[in-house]
């Protein structure tokens, strides 16, 4: 199993400059939509066509799947790994931030988080640099030319919260989320790009909380469990913060059997996530 990991983390990271060069020329919308009824871009699809292709070759890895496709792929006996090949693909036509987010469950899919044997994502910002959470570590690469070169051997969340990021239109947060909200503008200070990745991120640099959360007009929020949920909540609790849909773990939501099920999204420190949820009951 540890070989498998191995393999699948160094294919996603040598994908990596292979997908970030793939964005240019791939800026347009296709006619199709993905799984979730979402626009794809034609960048969406040549990420997951090359995701497919390197992770699927893989032994020791049984199932693909990808929030860009409907159904998942079998492709052997083994792990299964769950991809969002361009998490906040909607940046691009802005030319800001995005990622690819990989989870890895010893399970068949779709899978409860806590069947996780790693999680990790791409952010491509000014430079490519790549997290990945295993066996309770996360540690930080910067990929040059998909080689991992280490910068961060054991990540954790600064203990003073600095940062917050909200997503979702005001008025359609639910009344108890909205004041929760407004507590913590009045301690923290908003850094929002719209792809989860880059936000993220921010929250495990500098400390803070990033929510997607459940809306008036989506009771379930934006986000999918397989490809997002279960590996960002993964990756912050590996990194001592704490994830939540609202009243638990984000890893110990149960899989409806949708490969697409969505579910709010709330990561960050301990103690915000604790607010949080005692601001939801
Ligand atoms: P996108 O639709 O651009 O792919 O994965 C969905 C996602 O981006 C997240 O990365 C991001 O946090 C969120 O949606 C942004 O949604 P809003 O446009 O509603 O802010």
């Amino acid at each position: 199993m540890e070989r498998t990991v191995d393999a699948v983390v160094e294919a996603v990271a040598e994908a990596a400059p292979d997908i970030r060069g793939g964005l240019i020329g791939r800026r347009s919308y296709r006619d199709s939509a993905n799984a979730s009824g979402e626009r794809q871009l034609a960048a969406d699809v040549y990420a997951d066509q090359l995701l497919e292709e390197r992770l699927g070759g893989i032994d020791g890895v049984g199932e693909y799947a990808s929030e860009e496709r409907q159904e998942i792929v079998d492709v052997g006996e083994g792990l299964s790994v769950a991809v969002d090949p361009l998490d906040g693909s909607s940046n691009l036509k802005s030319n800001n931030a995005m990622g690819t987010i990989l989870a890895v469950y010893d399970d068949d899919l779709p899978a409860a988080g806590e069947t996780l044997v790693a999680a990790a994502f791409v952010l491509y910002g000014p430079i490519t640099s790549m997290t990945v959470a295993r066996e309770g570590v996360v540690t930080e690469y910067e990929l040059v030319d998909g080689e991992m070169q280490l910068t961060e051997d054991a990540v954790e969340l600064p203990a003073d919260p600095v940062v917050y990021g909200f997503g979702g239109r005001v008025p359609d947060w639910p009344d108890d989320f909205e004041s929760y909200a407004r507590d913590v503008e009045r301690e923290l200070k908003l850094r929002y790009g719209g792809a989860m990745i880059a936000d993220v991120n921010q929250a495990l640099e500098y400390g803070g909380v990033f929510a997607y959360p459940a809306l008036e007009s989506a009771p379930n929020g934006k986000l999918r469990l397989q490809f997002e949920g279960n590996p960002i909540g993964y990756i912050v609790e590996c990194a001592g913060g704490a994830s939540s849909d609202g009243s638990q773990s984000l890893l110990e939501v149960e899989p409806t059997g949708d490969i697409h099920q969505r579910v709010p999204l709330h990561v960050g420190n301990e103690s915000l996530i604790e607010r949080l949820e005692a601001s939801l009951d």
